[in-house]
């Protein structure tokens, strides 16, 4: 029986049958969690439950059965990862340890809570120093060649055994869960596609991760594509470093056009390193200089009376100021002297206008005075002394 049924009804069907057909997952003998005790160089620690389920994980070419559980994990620094250690164990028909081979898979992250590619895959043409726990259980322990992980990324990394059959190989739980739940994929059970391991309930593998907390760096490439390398390395890739700690997420290297703003208020279209690099300010992933988003510098702004306001150029356009150009104030502006003055009448009277126009009216100009206060002097009035005392009656 293959499929959906099977995998609804694993419990049930795993009997103590010898050579049964295989099945998906298997109770574990029973008994407390494993205790592990924490080592240098731990990056990730599911530690084992021995009452938890045993789940598929491997190849049995009888059968041309081909099952994998894959479990995440997080890691917060930059790591190079060389140990991985993993508990598993026999079932259907077990007498003695069989795996011959061992396949470890790494996949960077793919959809929320699924794997996507593979980044690593290693195989060992032996039992991973197979180690009792209890029978039928089993600690396994692989080295590899030093794996730069990314800090704050999740991976997923599987084990398959390889062996004749009977018996079934499979990855022991750990109690409960961590982060993601474990996934399993098989042709054979009719899921080629990543499925959550457990089913109806929960399962999550037991395995640990130990290596060493590396310095990185976001390393650029000439095609704008970043590498997180160790810091030092970038060279021998061809790139151009970007310093110990950075990171490739966001990209540093390139990116789409945007906008990118200047000092002098002024926008043009560029990817975020260029802009970067004649210290302009980008603003977004394809955003636009229509309509320029770009915040404008004030410069000093001249009016006609002579006054003067630091304001962007478009303001003091609008007010019918004259821009005095890019990086002038109204410290340092020299705002011209106004052409138009308190024009004074024979008769005391004062009006503004400019020279010319004053002068034409036999008046006298007072170039950039006001008419307020009078400035002009009042002339003379004759008059008589009975008009003086009228005053004062
Ligand atoms: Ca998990």
């Amino acid at each position: 029986m293959k499929g959906g049924l099977a995998f609804l009804l694993v419990v049930v069907l795993a009997g103590p049958a010898v050579g049964s057909e295989p099945v998906q997952m298997h109770p574990g003998p029973g008994g407390d969690p494993l205790e592990v005790p924490s080592q240098e160089g731990e990056i990730w620690l599911q530690v084992p439950d021995l009452a938890g389920n045993l789940a598929s994980s491997e190849i049995i070419e009888e059968y041309d059965l081909d099952t994998e559980i894959a479990n995440d994990f997080v890691v917060e620094e930059s790591v190079e990862l060389t140990t991985v250690v993993w508990w598993g164990g026999y079932w259907n028909g077990y007498t003695e340890p069989a795996v011959t081979e061992f396949m470890l898979r790494i996949y960077e992250e793919g959809d929320e809570c699924v794997p996507g590619s593979m980044i690593a895959e290693y195989s060992f043409p032996h039992n991973c120093e197979e180690t009792v726990v209890q029978e039928p259980l089993f600690r396994y322990q692989a080295e590899i060649p030093p794996l730069l992980l990314r800090p704050g990324t999740r991976y997923w990394i599987s084990m398959i055994g390889t062996h004749g059959f009977p018996p079934q190989w499979g990855l022991l739980a750990t109690e409960g869960w961590v982060e993601c739940e474990s996934v399993f994929r098989s042709e054979y059970f009719s899921y080629p596609d990543w499925i959550p391991a457990g089913g109806w309930f929960v399962f999550d593998s037991a395995f640990a991760l130990y290596g060493e907390g590396v310095a990185t760096e976001a390393c650029c490439l000439p095609d704008g594509t970043c590498i997180l390398v160790l810091v030092g390395t970038c060279d021998a890739h061809g790139g151009e470093g970007q310093g110990e700690g950075t990171l490739c997420d966001p990209n540093p290297c390139h990116d789409a056009a945007g906008a990118c703003c200047f000092a002098d208020g002024h926008c043009e279209i560029l990817d975020r390193i260029a802009c970067a690099s004649y210290d302009g300010d980008w603003v977004a992933e394809d955003s636009v200089c229509d309509s320029n988003p770009c915040p404008q510098p004030r410069q000093a702004c001249c009016f006609a009376d002579g006054s003067c306001t630091d304001v962007p150029v478009d303001a003091c356009e609008d007010a019918g100021g004259t821009p005095q150009g890019a990086g002038t104030n109204c410290n340092q502006a020299a705002c011209k002297a106004p052409d138009v003055g308190a024009c004074c009448r024979s008769d005391g009277s004062c009006a503004v206008s400019d020279q010319a126009e004053c002068e034409a009216n036999q008046g006298t100009y007072y170039a950039g005075v006001p008419c307020a206060p009078n400035p002009c002097v009042v002339p003379v009035q004759h008059t008589s002394w009975g008009r003086v005392k009228a005053l004062f009656r």
